[in-house]
């Protein structure tokens, strides 16, 4: 639990602050229970009870772990990069995989200068070949003419990861269009379960396991019945610390492969049915839910699902996304590597935007990641390093005020309960110059924010110069280049005992030095 004004890097001066501090100690910790990731909602429950227990659902430690990654590249590689394919048959001769020049280390390099943390490989894909020589199938680089069968694509992936400190992670298609026991429920799920344990036990830590739901069995093709209860059992017996992705119970897809995220990015999320609350010894089954729904976690959406009975979950979303337009190395695809721009745009909306960045950046047919991605991945890297080296706001002295304004009542006029929303403000000493802003909640205490805006001085008055709705894990707001001593955030809207803008780094003011100023993008909400 944070300790309120400990921790803080800015240092905190107000009247104010005492009756701020002792409603955050209320709305906080006033019963000290852990606070829950998972609760029920029912038609007895009033709006007051659901925005009070939406207020109180947190991340596990482990998605908490998941969320501080941030940015992960995905990597797609296998035999489409060899028949220049994104789905294969399953048919496919394996002597057709084999990349002359694989160097997994270059991987790990090349996503390392982008700032990468973490990466996930595709160690089987829908055509089932694996990469890793599993003794469950000879689908796999055992039978290829790479190092004479004598190689291990996942081996050498999760060593360079380790060697050069990023996480690693692996995808298992659970759609497999190779393996014959497909579509015979319980043979399969045996199979798929002694390939997940292979994978978890050979290779040191895993830190993800991604679950694709794709299919593409017409009406008439295989019907698997998936265990997913079995699958995520065994991950937490052998890896706990494994996020479980997509379909997982531990992250969501954002909805679409586009790189685009909502403006209002909620990570409490309702399920209708009220299945087992998952906990760690049970993780559960399948959240159903439609990820591609605009609206995932209002009050409003909230309430709706509540009427049918369900449950609120900590279900932060992902974005997958590709630096070229298909998932697999294609060498006509050479010159449509997205622009840094592009690439900068979708960093600002996922990672700024409560939701994490998996970029994909498939090797190639040598098992190299392409110049022209390195040279981006790099490209943005340095960007991102020269805009977010330095915090702006450095040691500003941090004033809260406002907590009179004691009015939860959102916009349609529906809610009855009372939510103080504070406003912060910093006085940064002397006149600096930004672009950026970084605002970030301690989702410790789960996600409060639904609507803020944040104000720039301008000598005589304040300005309001952006508007935002959800804050979470970060919201990065690309402002026009202004130059002020003194800043501040007004919470418009907020669930609970919002303690944002209290712990070091949870506030930020940034430049980026290449941004021209006044663009269209000026006012990013
Ligand atoms: C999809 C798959 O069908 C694509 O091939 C790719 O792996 C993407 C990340 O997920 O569902």
């Amino acid at each position: 639990m944070v300790r309120h004004g400990e921790t803080s890097h800015h240092r905190v001066v107000s009247a104010a602050v005492l009756v701020v501090m002792t409603w955050f100690g209320c709305s906080s910790g006033a019963d000290r229970r852990p606070l829950p990731s998972a609760v029920r909602i029912g038609p007895a429950d009033t709006i007051a009870e659901l925005v009070s227990k939406a207020a109180r659902v947190v991340p596990s430690p482990r998605q908490l772990r998941w969320q501080a990654l941030e940015f992960q590249a995905f990597v797609h590689f296998g035999m489409n990069t060899f028949t220049d394919r994104e789905w294969g048959e399953g048919t496919e001769d394996p002597r057709l995989f084999n990349p002359t020049d694989l160097d997994a280390g270059q991987w790990v390099e090349a996503v390392k200068a982008a700032g990468i943390r973490g990466l996930i490989v595709t160690a089987k894909h829908h055509d089932g070949f694996c990469l890793w020589p599993s003794e469950f199938t000879g689908h796999s680089v055992r039978n290829s003419p790479w190092k004479d069968g004598q190689g291990d694509v996942v081996g050498e992936v999760a060593a360079a990861c380790k060697k050069g400190g990023l996480k690693f992670g692996v995808y298992l298609s659970p759609w497999d269009r190779h393996e014959p026991s497909y579509g015979d429920s319980p043979r399969y799920n045996e199979h798929f379960k002694n390939q997940l344990r292979e994978l978890l036990t050979h290779y040191g830590e895993v830190s993800e396991v991604w679950f694709d739901g794709a299919c593409g069995e017409g009406p008439n093709g295989k019907r698997q019945v998936y265990d997913w209860a079995g699958y995520f059992a065994l991950i937490r017996e052998l890896q706990p610390g494994a996020a479980i992705s997509i379909m997982g119970p531990d992250a969501r897809w954002i909805g679409n492969e586009a790189g685009v995220t909502r403006e209002s990015e909620w990570s409490v999320i309702p399920v209708v049915g009220f299945d087992d609350l998952p906990d760690e010894k049970n993780p559960g089954g399948i959240a159903h839910l439609d990820a591609q729904a605009q609206d995932l976690g209002s009050m409003e959406r909230i309430a709706a699902v509540a009427k049918q009975g369900g449950r609120l979950i900590w279900y932060p979303g992902q974005v997958d996304v590709s630096i070229r337009p298909g998932w697999f190395y294609h060498a006509a695809e050479d010159d449509k590597v997205k622009t840094l721009d592009q690439l900068l745009d979708i960093y600002y909306t996922s990672v700024g935007g409560n939701a994490q960045l998996l970029l994909n950046i498939p090797p190639d047919k040598r098992g190299r990641i392409h110049e022209n991605d390195a040279r981006r991945l790099k490209e943005l890297g340095d960007r991102l390093k020269a805009t977010f080296s330095v915090d702006l706001a450095g040691k500003a002295e941090i004033l809260i005020s406002g907590p009179g304004l004691a009015d939860g009542t959102d916009t349609q006029g529906r809610r009855s309960s009372w939510t103080l929303l504070p406003t912060f403000s910093w006085d940064l000493g002397h006149p600096v110059r930004f672009n950026v802003v970084l605002l970030n909640e301690n989702l410790r205490l789960g996600q409060q924010v639904e609507a803020f805006a944040f104000d720039v001085w301008d000598g005589k008055d304040w300005v309001e110069t952006a508007r935002g709705t959800t804050v979470g894990w970060k919201k990065l707001l690309r402002v026009p280049t202004v130059e002020t001593g003194k800043v501040r955030v007004r919470i418009l809207r907020a669930r609970g005992g919002v303690s944002p803008f209290m712990q070091p780094d949870s506030f930020g003011l940034y430049h980026d030095p290449l941004r021209l100023p006044a663009t269209k993008d000026g006012v990013k909400p």
